[in-house]
């Protein structure tokens, strides 16, 4: 196996989650390049090296310049918040290395416009983490979606309910809360959460052409963690929007960090001509599947268990019955970009991919902002 060494910018909840699948993804998948943990980067010394010690990283960094700069370095892996993504991107690719991103691509589209030109013009590998993608029962719905089974479709309806930031009390700002603060973060849920929704949907039903949209931000002001001063919050709490896809389907995409109750409920559902597809992040390993031309005594929504092994992904795991998670899904993105860089393909989503996610959300604020339906940049 060749070896591929991997930079890490960013030790949060994401960093984790990236380390956790270089560090897994050649003892189940037959690759012909294996990640190295070779250099973990972040501000705080204290804190990366601690990180480093935790997950076997062979060395640090604390300016991403640095690490940029190191010859033995070969894939910058992004996973700091998204105000640095741009910036550390485009220095990325001039210096020649593959990149993955961190989801969302950017704080906006002209943002994410410039990166995809440096990735391009460098011609360097690049992939977003749209995790969901790699979830096997996702993977089978596309799966079933190509071959046609649904027929032409109507509807797609998702949902991302979240409830963490209901209390008033909560700041917003600095590590584990500047998805709270615009400036850094870009937008609320529309980039941290409808983003995935939007990701999929493209994935599983092509171009979406038109949206319209409210947005709300319930608590207005909170307490800055870094100025520790009150500040206006200029995030969305909530977004809803309608939109028409370029297949004439018709969808509605919600999401919220105040539905009490809900963690991380991502559902989306797919209405066709023949047949009907229904899926649940927190039964993330069942596929829930309508088939109208089954005999009409024994017709009825279907549990299906993908943990078969023709199911995608799965004869690489356990035996046939045993289920996998959360964390699997980003293993089978790095498998697929390993893969894609053993055979010069690109893995999807790359930049470009990714970027026209980032035109759907800022046609989504755009839409809110002006109480109209606003095209989607193409
Ligand atoms: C937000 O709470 C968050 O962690 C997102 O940032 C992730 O992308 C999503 O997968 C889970 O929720």
């Amino acid at each position: 196996m060749k070896k591929l060494n991997v930079g890490l910018i960013g030790y949060g909840f994401m960093g984790r989650a990236h380390s956790n699948a270089f560090r897994k993804v050649a003892n189940f998948f037959d690759l012909e390049y294996q990640p190295v943990l070779k250099a973990i980067c972040a501000r705080d010394a204290d804190k990366v090296k601690a990180f480093a010690s935790k997950w076997g990283y062979e060395s640090l960094e604390t300016d991403w310049r640095k690490l940029l700069a190191r010859d033995d370095i070969d894939l910058v892996d992004i996973a700091c918040p998204n105000d640095m993504h741009k910036e550390i991107a485009i220095a990325a690719a001039k210096a020649g290395k593959m990149i993955l991103c961190e989801k969302p691509l950017a704080m906006n589209g002209p943002e994410g416009l410039k990166m995809v030109e440096a990735v391009e013009k460098a011609k360097v590998p690049n992939m977003v983490w749209y995790n969901y993608r790699r979830v096997p029962a996702v993977a089978l719905a596309k799966q079933l979606i190509d071959e046609g089974k649904l027929g032409r479709i109507f509807h797609y309806r998702a949902k991302f309910l979240q409830d963490w930031t209901i209390s008033k009390d909560l700041p917003q700002g600095g590590a584990g809360l500047w998805r709270l603060d615009v400036k850094v973060a870009g937008s609320g849920v529309t980039g941290d959460l409808l983003a995935h929704c939007i990701d999929t949907a493209l994935w599983l039903n092509g171009r979406l052409d038109t949206v319209n949209a409210m947005t709300e931000t319930f608590i207005k002001q909170r307490k800055h963690n870094l100025t520790g001063k009150v500040e206006q919050v200029g995030i969305d709490d909530a977004c809803a929007f309608l939109a028409r896809f370029q297949n004439g389907s018709l969808a509605t995409f919600e999401s919220t960090r105040y539905a009490r109750g809900h963690k991380a409920l991502y559902t989306f559902e797919i209405n066709g001509e023949h047949a009907s597809i229904f899926w649940d992040l927190h039964d993330l390993h069942r596929l829930q599947y309508f088939e109208h031309r089954d005999e009409g005594r024994l017709r009825g929504w279907r549990t299906i268990h993908v943990t078969d092994g023709d199911h995608p992904y799965m004869d690489k795991w356990w035996v046939p019955g045993l289920q996998i998670g959360y964390e699997h899904s980003f293993v089978h993105q790095v498998a697929d970009f390993l893969e894609g860089v053993a055979q010069g393909k690109p893995a999807s989503p790359t930049f470009r991919d990714a970027l026209e996610t980032q035109y759907v959300c800022d046609a989504v604020l755009k839409s809110a902002k002006t109480n109209k339906w606003e095209k989607v940049k193409k």
